[in-house]
């Protein structure tokens, strides 16, 4: 028996463990207490992780899959054979372009893959390369160009006074609060750190709150064009700090004119004096940060509601001052030049390849994955016909229908996988993967993660590296998903390089096309040039706080002239827009599709990669209720129910939660079985994708149609009826 360090890979929160092993068997996972930051923190989702590596139906051999639908074994070498020629033919007769990627939710587990797709795309030519990141909160890139950023970074948690988290649920979701959640908002709550929530739940972090503001969904730029208004009704902005570093604080003060509490209220279904109360205490505070979670940002007008946090931060001059210790230092990424100073704003949205689905372009944000599923479809010069995918799309992507018809178009689709799902069942090739634990962990993902949203880095610098756990199962063939990348670009004679620690002035290293590197060749390369060197970071088996990698923030440049812009004229636009325009109508719900639905995430559950396993009470996704509506619908606690919105219907089960705002259906994504096979959706839950629609209500910019504040409808069912 042997107990060995490691991490969680089940959620980016990368939680410190220790792996009990016997002759190779996972046994147990529990939180390592000689880890800092995590207290000995972990979730359900890591104590599962020795069911989750001895699942019955693991791949242990790549498949293939035959013209009529069956899937049969085919070797590592055989695949990467197959793929090369059948990806050489494509692009011969297509060019580069026709060959796409996707990187999702799943690189959590295989780090290395991020950085060898993006390579691999670029060393064949083609600008097709798609995230999650376009899902998930592209508003938070768009909104920080349009604003423009701050050199020294965010405020500390431990120095803030105020903290205003918006559509985000840190203490299930781990999003800006990714060591032991509950345990930091209670210890800094009490430190006296005054908690601001904006969500249609009472959520487990708002229950920490001194105000929740439990808005209608979808009304978050109304709320924050409030706090706005009072901001500067109260006199309560930061004059000296805007004089030297923003502009357009006049026009920001028209354009939330109109916003006053009365009109908040009545339009978001809060209450005035609780908005007011919000307010005085971002007035009072002298430090202070904003926190968006993907709630304001499914609901649509993402961009906004980012912008219009920002612009509250600048308001009240929530930024890291000069002397001010650095937020997120950096540990396996280059040293940050951190100044207290702005960084000018650049364009958001506008550049590179404009696709042929709706015009869609390129933003600071990447790719638009809404433009993707049309593009295998397109009959255009663009049409993407080979797909290499690291995700569940069929789970987690809008409106799956659209998604399997687009999916079944491609001439190559390559997925990864641990198991035969909905998405790789669509496959031509599964690639059997490596699990967490037969692959060396870093803890770079967060740092790099946190150069674009702040909700991942580390606050202190921490960082950890552990060498594989156990090996893969005897007899198994199995490739870590970077492997196809490197294996192909080898056949193929292309140069591939590492771009992950990129900076000014340095060419980024190349990877040796001789000799298949290690995986931790590969993590030396993307950690080159990192504030500690990765071989001092690998001599701490638990991770360490690196005290020589602390920062505080320098003084502003003299020559600095950039400001930070309050007034974004397409933001300024978008909000009077809001204000004059019809409320319901553009709710859009109505008699028949009476209901909101929502997107929350729960504590047993990752999106598609992991299911509620043994230690959940529910293994399905239940739709939560307030108890009010469930009564006046004639529902109890498990009433089997038709879900629909005006693109779809699903089966699932309604339960009982007094925390939901009453008129608000709240459902985790990432559920359901097999589209046509029979299923149990007690066992399997329900895809709620199944209600979207690629092409509704868009996002001009990043294409993402609306995934939150959905109009539905609720029925009771007869589960005898439906047997
Ligand atoms: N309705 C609705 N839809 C959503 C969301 C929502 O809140 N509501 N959230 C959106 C957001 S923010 C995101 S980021 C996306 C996430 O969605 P995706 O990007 O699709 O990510 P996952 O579902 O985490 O992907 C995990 C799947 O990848 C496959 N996989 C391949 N290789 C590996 C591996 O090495 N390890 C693991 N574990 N899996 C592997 C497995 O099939 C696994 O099930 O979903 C989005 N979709
Ligand atoms: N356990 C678990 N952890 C996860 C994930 C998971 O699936 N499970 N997924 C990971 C991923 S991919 C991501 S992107 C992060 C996301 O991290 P978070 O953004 O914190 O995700 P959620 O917990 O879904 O929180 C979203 C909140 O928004 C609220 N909401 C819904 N609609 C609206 C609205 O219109 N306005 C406002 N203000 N609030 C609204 C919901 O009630 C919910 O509480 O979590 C990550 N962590
Ligand atoms: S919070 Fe849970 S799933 Fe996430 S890393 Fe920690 S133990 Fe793993
Ligand atoms: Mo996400």
């Amino acid at each position: 028996m042997q107990v060995r360090a490691s991490m969680c890979r089940n959620c980016a929160a990368t939680c410190p463990i220790l792996v009990t092993i016997d002759q190779g068997k996972v046994l147990r996972v529990e939180g390592d207490r000689e880890a800092p930051l995590y207290n000995g923190y972990i979730c359900p989702k890591g104590r599962a992780i020795p069911q989750q590596h001895a699942r019955a139906n693991r791949l242990l051999h790549s498949l293939k899959r035959l013209p009529d639908g069956r899937h049969v074994p085919i070797s590592s070498e055989q695949l990467v054979e197959e793929v090369t020629d059948r990806l050489g033919l494509i692009i011969d007769a297509h060019g580069p372009q026709a060959v796409a990627a996707y990187l999702g939710g799943a690189v959590q587990e295989q780090w290395a893959a991020s950085s060898m797709m993006v390579t691999f795309l670029k060393a064949i030519g083609s600008p097709m390369m798609f995230s999650a990141a376009t899902i998930d909160q592209p508003g938070g890139h768009m909104a920080l160009a349009l604003h423009g950023g701050w050199a020294g970074g965010r405020i500390h948690p431990k120095e803030c006074e105020v903290f205003l988290v918006v559509g985000g649920n840190p203490v299930v979701s781990k999003q800006h609060f990714p060591q032991n959640p509950a345990q930091q908002l209670k210890s800094l709550t009490k430190g006296g750190m005054q908690l601001i929530v904006i969500d249609p739940r009472r959520t487990e972090t708002a229950r920490r709150a001194a105000v929740h503001l439990q808005l209608i969904p979808g009304e978050d730029p109304t709320v924050l064009a409030g706090l706005i208004h009072l901001i500067i009704a109260m006199d309560g902005i930061d004059a000296d700090f805007i004089q030297q570093n923003a502009r357009g604080v006049e026009s920001l003060k028209e354009a939330t004119r109109d916003f006053t509490p009365d009109y908040v209220a009545a339009r978001a279904g809060v209450d005035a004096n609780d908005l007011t109360r919000a307010a005085r205490l971002l007035v009072e505070a002298n430090t202070g940060d904003t926190a968006l979670g993907v709630g304001p940002s499914f609901a649509t007008r993402g961009t906004l509601s980012n912008y219009l946090a920002l612009c509250i931060q600048t308001l009240r001059g929530f930024w890291a001052r000069e002397g001010a210790r650095v937020s997120r230092p950096r540990v396996l990424r280059p040293r940050g030049t951190w100044k207290a100073q702005p960084v000018a704003p650049t364009p958001a949205w506008g550049f590179g390849l404009r696709t042929s689905v709706r015009g869609l372009q390129q933003t600071v944000a990447g790719m638009p994955t809404a433009a993707l599923p049309e593009l295998m479809l397109s009959n255009g010069k663009d049409r993407i016909r080979s797909l290499f995918l690291h995700a569940g799309a069929m789970y987690t992507w809008p409106q799956q229908s659209r998604t399997i018809e687009a999916l079944s178009a491609l001439d190559l689709f390559v997925i990864h996988d641990l198991e035969l799902t909905a998405t790789s069942a669509l496959a031509h090739y599964v690639i059997a993967t490596k699990s967490q634990l037969e692959i060396p962990a870093i803890t770079h993902l967060g740092e790099v993660c946190g150069t674009v949203h702040p909700g991942y880095a580390w606050t202190e610098p921490y960082a950890m590296y552990q060498p594989a756990t156990v090996e893969p199962p005897p007899g198994s063939d199995l490739l870590e998903a970077w492997q196809i990348y490197y294996r192909v670009a080898q056949r193929l004679g292309l140069a591939l390089e590492v771009f992950d620690n990129a900076c000014a002035g340095v060419p980024p290293p190349k990877i040796d096309m001789t000799r298949e590197p290690t995986t931790d060749d590969l993590y030396e390369l993307m950690c080159h040039d990192s504030a500690i060197p990765l071989s001092r970071v690998k001599q701490f088996p638990h991770g360490a706080l690196f005290e020589d990698a602390r920062e505080i923030v320098r003084p502003r440049d003299i020559e600095c002239t950039a400001t930070l812009q309050l007034a974004d004229e397409d933001m300024m636009q978008e909000l009077r827009g809001i204000r004059a325009e019809e409320i319901l109508a553009r709710r859009k719900t109505s008699t028949e599709y009476p209901f909101l639905l929502i997107s929350r995430r729960m504590q047993t559950s990752n999106s598609s990669g992991i299911r509620p396993v043994a230690t959940a009470k529910v293994t399905y996704n239940p739709a939560f209720m307030h108890p009010d509506d469930l009564h006046q619908l004639s529902l109890v606690a498990g009433s089997m129910v038709a879900i629909s919105s005006r693109y779809g219907s699903i089966i699932g089960f309604v339960e009982p939660d007094d925390k939901m705002r009453p008129g608000v259906v709240a459902m985790s994504h990432g559920f359901g079985a097999r589209p046509g096979v029979p299923y149990d959706p007690r066992r399997d839950g329900a895809n709620v994708n199944q209600l979207l629609d690629w092409n509704d209500d868009n996002d001009p910019h990043h294409g993402m149609p609306r995934m939150g504040a959905v109009p539905i409808s609720i029925r009771a069912v007869d589960a005898q009826a439906l047997a």
